[in-house]
């Protein structure tokens, strides 16, 4: 039975093609710099967004039925995921990303919850089997329910934070069985509505704890793949602690988890730090903690996180630039943590923002590859800086000098001479080289 019968597998026709359900720049197996495009950008899907979310938000119900004929809520599940493999396979999605709570629903009781994600679980690990279709990553959602109003493992509850542990465990074991890459937490309510009434330090070790035993269990039972921060700084709480990959990679570092753990860049939460996308890329890139990508973009003039599908070519083609210069996706990827919006009330909508989504990427990614060849770019930036290879700038970079010497330096030099960053120069030079 299929759920989506009037989409047909979605082709690669071409530039000159005006079949909207057809890729123009997304040919799968054609090489960038020597690699399959496929292998460059791993698109995902979100299970959440994609099969899940129906279109709520807080003034109206959903515009989308993703019950998927069923009533039972477990049948529900089960059909949902023979639509989650059609839908991937119509589009030639390599991989999936899910929540716990994504895939199967939640039970009367702990033990109930977990044997219904075995159900699940069973029949997901028979169609990527089947399809070769492969987890990306996989997360605990430790943010929806009601328990999770102080947070997780940030809440002021023990019995809260145990709950949140033994989601962790369960999801992390889902994630093994399914052969996952990586494993995400984002901290969905681990921030603070007011700090009158916040514990910052405990609530923030306690964070670090979750996060080591995690490690150490999934360590333990066999899971080679990464973990992944997801930085976001505010919604749904005022301040979230994994504010942006800066935030994010110091509380790492100061626990101990830099080995284990990489960054889950998403580019709607870099904009509500006020930072842009490749931004958040750059500091993961340079710092070592790059991983992995959700894709999506947000509006400029909303102060939400408004997940939409990424159709912003410059934005795409700059963090495709981090991408390559990273060397890059090993076990990370690209997955559209992004949803139609609420009047796009169809699955013909949904197949259409995918088409555009990667569409845009691979966009992205013929730009960025250009670039790189051309080299006008990382020249100017190397010689930007030519001063720090020779004579005072080496020793600077050497560690050889100290404040006297270098004012023993200045007082010898005179005038200080500067040089333009000429950056109208750069702009222009990039639309020239990706619009050549
Ligand atoms: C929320 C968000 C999450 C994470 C996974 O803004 O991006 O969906 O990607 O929990
Ligand atoms: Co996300």
């Amino acid at each position: 039975m299929q759920y989506f019968p009037n989409i047909p597998k979605i082709p690669y026709e071409g530039k000159p093609s005006k079949n909207p359900l057809a890729f123009h720049f997304y040919d799968a197996d054609a090489l960038v710099c020597g690699k399959p495009m496929r292998e460059h950008l791993r698109f995902a899907m979100s299970y959440w967004h994609t099969m899940c979310a129906e279109g709520t938000d807080m003034f109206g119900v959903g515009t989308l039925d993703k019950t998927y004929r069923q009533t039972d809520p477990m049948q529900s599940a089960l059909a949902k995921a023979d639509a989650a493999f059609e839908l991937m396979q119509k589009l030639g999605i390599d991989f999936y990303c899910f929540h716990d709570r994504d895939i199967a629903p939640e039970g009367a009781t702990l033990a109930e919850t977990n044997a219904r994600l075995d159900i699940v679980s069973d029949k997901l690990l028979e169609l990527q089997k089947a399809t070769g279709i492969k987890v990306l990553w996989g997360t605990a959602n430790l943010f929806g329910h009601p328990r999770y109003q102080n947070g997780a493992a940030s809440s002021c509850s023990p019995e809260v934070f145990a709950f949140a542990a033994a989601q962790v465990k369960k999801a992390i074991e889902l994630t093994v069985k399914l052969g996952g890459g990586g494993f995400v937490f984002w901290g969905g309510r681990e921030g603070y509505e007011t700090l009158l009434n916040t514990n910052y330090a405990l609530e923030q070790a306690n964070i670090a704890r979750l996060f080591t035993m995690a490690r150490d269990y999934a360590r333990s039972i066999g899971f080679k793949g990464l973990f992944y921060i997801e930085p976001k700084p505010k919604e749904p709480m005022k301040h979230q602690y994994d504010y942006d990959a800066a935030t994010a990679i110091s509380f790492l570092r100061k626990h101990g988890l830099q080995d284990d753990f990489r960054m889950n860049i998403e580019a709607n939460h870099a904009t509500l730090a006020g930072h842009t996308f490749q931004h958040e890329l750059r500091v993961a890139r340079e710092e070592g903690f790059f991983g992995s990508i959700d894709a999506n973009i947000g509006d400029p003039l909303l102060g939400w996180d408004t997940d939409q599908f990424p159709t912003n070519v410059y934005d795409a083609a700059m963090a495709m630039l981090e991408v390559l210069s990273a060397g890059g996706f090993t076990t990370g990827g690209l997955n559209f943590d992004a949803k139609t919006r609420r009047a796009s009330n169809t699955f013909e909508d949904l197949f259409q923002a995918y088409v555009a989504g990667m569409d845009t990427f691979a966009l992205g990614l013929r730009m960025a590859a250009k670039l790189l060849a051309d080299g006008r770019l990382d020249a100017f930036v190397t010689e930007r800086y030519a001063g720090y290879r020779t004579g005072i700038g080496a020793d600077i970079v050497a560690g050889k000098t100290d404040l006297a010497s270098l004012e023993a330096f200045a007082l010898r030099m005179g005038d200080v001479s500067t040089t333009s960053g000429r950056q109208e120069y750069l702009e222009h030079l990039i639309n020239t080289i990706m619009f050549e």
